[in-house]
């Protein structure tokens, strides 16, 4: 996409999260709904990002695992399909507005991984990086969370190039913009760092339920 219509999307976002579009103020942090407030159901999926959609083969693709951990590792499609495989279903919430239920995603979970690299003490947050140059930050605590995965199939199907494949995070119970596309790394930090929406106007971190949407 011409770097001109990028921009524009982007600021596009960055003013509604200015305005603090698509806020009710009615915050349901019991989950009285299975709807976040705000949000309305799809029944599609639609595809969101900066425009850019990288191709990554699975031959080429390589997760590279680092920072305040004990066993910084490099997998490539084989060691990742070598790990064992975790089946989550969980509803995905845009901040956009649109939410869908019963998305059935397989995949490596983060717990998994987490034992294999070890996070050190100091580790507090994680940064996960896209091969579009996208990062979104997530704590420690909520990356490890029983529902977490890197996913590499959704629906019984292998994940799509549209849709972050061959592998994206799934962070279930934030919004949908803190699951990374097209994922190529993942880095354990001390320090908070704030990605690519965050540093733009969104909330650190992002709960539907009280309408984190915007910092
Ligand atoms: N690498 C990467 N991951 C990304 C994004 C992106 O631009 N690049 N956009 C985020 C946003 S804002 C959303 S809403 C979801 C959209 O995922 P989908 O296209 O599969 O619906 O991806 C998130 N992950
Ligand atoms: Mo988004």
């Amino acid at each position: 996409m011409a770097d001109g219509i990028r921009d524009k999307l982007i600021a596009i976002k960055q003013a509604w999260a200015q305005s603090r579009r698509l806020l009710t103020g009615k915050p349901d942090p019991e989950h009285a709904n299975r709807l976040p407030p705000g949000q309305r159901l799809v029944t599609n999926w639609p595809v969101l990002d900066l425009g850019v959609k990288p191709d990554v083969a699975k031959s080429e693709w390589r997760l590279k695992i680092d920072g305040a951990v004990e066993h910084p590792t490099t997998w490539d499609w084989e060691s990742y399909q070598a790990q064992p495989r975790m089946l989550d279903i969980s509803d995905i919430h845009c901040v956009t507005q649109w939410s869908r239920f019963d998305n059935r995603w397989e995949g490596v979970s983060t717990r998994h991984l987490i034992s294999v690299v070890k996070p050190l003490p100091m580790a507090s947050v994680v940064v996960l990086h896209g091969a579009d140059g996208y990062t979104t930050n997530v704590t420690l605590e909520r990356f490890a969370g029983d529902d977490c995965l890197l996913a590499h199939s959704h629906d019984g199907v292998p994940l799509s190039r549209d849709h972050g494949g061959p592998v994206r995070a799934i962070i279930p119970r934030w919004y949908f913009w803190k699951s990374a596309k097209w994922l190529t790394r993942i880095e354990f930090l001390a320090v908070d760092n704030p990605g690519f929406w965050e540093v733009r106007g969104y909330h650190n971190d992002g709960d539907p339920w009280t309408e984190q949407r915007y910092g």
